[in-house]
């Protein structure tokens, strides 16, 4: 058996105030933890060392670069990589990332166990718009700030297993799974910052933001026979409600791990990898069974066109 004993490390709340060192110090106490548990990787959200900053409007791309990390890992990130390499445990982490080429992108990042970078994936799928929205009841400016990830899904062999990353947005598109899927992907790591109310829609809250949430992850992890960890950033972020929900699933598409607050929480399940290869060998043996004479619209089309209307009668 190939078994992994994993860690989502969900984050509470970050102020806009919060420095990135009071939040490596709360992703530590969090790795302390995951050491006692005898975990073998730790993921984090989205944007875990910030504040969600694509709330708020800025104009002044000066300011907007303060959010961003010019280095990985840089001096207040250290310690995690630190830590991974001490206790032998690796890691994934969402962050804003400024190349030196001047780009800007959602990223995360997946360590071994000496706490070197393995893996890096750039978030494609990016939520929200440009402009200041004054339909909203408050911004979701992804758009204004990140270009498109230019990295593709990738997947990496860490640990023993196939790891794949998604971030976000991502895991509502099964066009991320599928690609990570195809690559044989048998844990996929993922961080999330969601709202817990839809901006354009005041009657869709926390209970219908959840049960879609999980409907994705669940039928990702099950259509690709993969391991799904899914890592909020959660809490009341200077009066703005991020949904908690942290969860393990296995690649049958059940979740054997869920936290239970919206603070900082660590949730763990001692994975089997080879649980991946019956969904593989069968029902989802991608070689025997997918068409992909049939798939073409996935790559050619990008928005849907019904076809033209005529009279029925
Ligand atoms: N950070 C995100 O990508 N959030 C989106 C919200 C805006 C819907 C999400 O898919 O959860």
């Amino acid at each position: 058996m190939r078994e992994l004993v994993i860690g989502a490390a969900q984050l509470g709340a970050i102020n806009k105030d919060d420095s990135r060192e009071s939040v490596v110090t709360r992703m530590l106490a969090l790795l302390d933890q995951a050491a006692l548990r005898g975990c073998d990787l730790v993921v984090f959200p989205e944007l875990a060392l910030t504040t969600f900053f694509p709330r708020w409007y800025m104009e002044d791309q000066a300011e907007v670069d303060t959010w961003f990390e010019r280095e990985m890992p840089g001096p207040a990130t250290q310690p995690l990589f630190d830590f991974c390499r001490e206790h032998g445990i690796a890691i994934s982490f969402g962050y804003a990332e400024l190349t030196p080429e001047g780009h800007h992108f959602n990223t995360s990042i997946l360590t071994d166990k000496t706490g070197r970078i393995v893996g890096k994936y750039r978030k494609i799928h990016l939520p929200g718009h440009v402009e200041f929205d004054t339909e909203r009841d408050f911004q979701h400016l992804e758009k204004r700030y990140f270009e498109p990830g230019d990295l593709g899904f990738g997947v990496w062999r860490n640990l023993g297993a196939v790891m794949g990353m998604c971030i976000c947005n991502d895991r509502r598109w099964p066009e991320t799974w599928r690609m990570m899927g195809l690559q044989g992907v048998e844990l996929v790591a993922l961080g999330y910052n969601t709202p817990s109310v839809n901006s354009q829609n005041r009657t869709e809250g926390e209970r219908e933001r959840l049960f879609h949430s999980e409907l994705s992850i669940q039928a990702g992890a099950y259509q690709n026979a993969t391991w799904a960890v899914a890592v909020a950033k959660a809490g009341v972020e200077d009066g703005f409600p991020l949904m908690a929900g942290s969860i393990i699933v296995d690649p049958n598409g059940f979740v054997v791990a869920r936290a239970e607050t919206n603070g900082d929480e660590l949730i763990s399940h001692r994975c089997d990898l080879d649980a991946c290869q019956f969904g593989k060998r069968t029902i989802f043996d991608f070689a025997r069974h997918r068409r992909i004479e049939h798939y073409g619209l996935i790559t050619s089309r990008t928005g849907a066109e019904a076809p033209p209307e005529h009279d029925d009668a």
